[in-house]
């Protein structure tokens, strides 16, 4: 069964808390919750972590390699910054689709860039919660036509 790791940056433990014209009333538990009832139907396992940390992010891509045929990653306010969150999806060996719930192209010049999504597979904006289905489903189809 392949398997997915959902990875969720910065303040995103805080979804569903504040700011929910931007982000929605969804908590990130919540997701977490849909993606597992989704990972049963499309038969495939699915592991999250969350982090505040640039460098906890960075170890959790690598101990990925090799364990995980994709990644999910909503690296929050990292996407915008890290080359070390780049540098290590670089060297995972599987499929990564990055995700944000809020469209960045409709917000502040600095979220217009992105270090992450020219290295991904594919990238779904501003969706909302749906992004992570979305891109569960994307990779599931992705996996499957390897
Ligand atoms: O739209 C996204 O998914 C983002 O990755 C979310 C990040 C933001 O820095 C990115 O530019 C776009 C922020 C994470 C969520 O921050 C919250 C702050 C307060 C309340 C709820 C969430």
């Amino acid at each position: 069964m392949a398997k997915i790791l959902i990875l969720n940056g910065p303040n995103l433990n805080m979804l569903g808390k504040r700011q929910p014209e931007i982000y929605g009333h969804i908590n990130l538990k919540e997701i977490e919750s849909a993606c597992e009832a989704l990972a049963d139907e499309l038969k495939v396992e699915v592991n999250f972590a969350q982090t505040n940390y640039e460098g906890e992010l960075v170890s959790l891509i690598q101990k990925a390699n090799g364990k995980y045929e994709g990644i999910i990653i909503n690296a929050g306010g990292y996407s915008h910054t890290s080359v070390a969150i780049r540098d290590s999806l670089a060297l995972f060996s599987g499929m990564i689709i990055e995700v944000h719930i809020s469209n960045i192209y409709g917000r502040e010049e600095f979220r217009h860039t992105s270090m992450i999504s020219s290295i991904s597979n594919g990238v779904i904006v501003g969706l909302g919660a749906q992004s992570y289905n979305l891109a569960m489903r994307a990779l599931t189809e992705f996996l499957l036509n390897e």
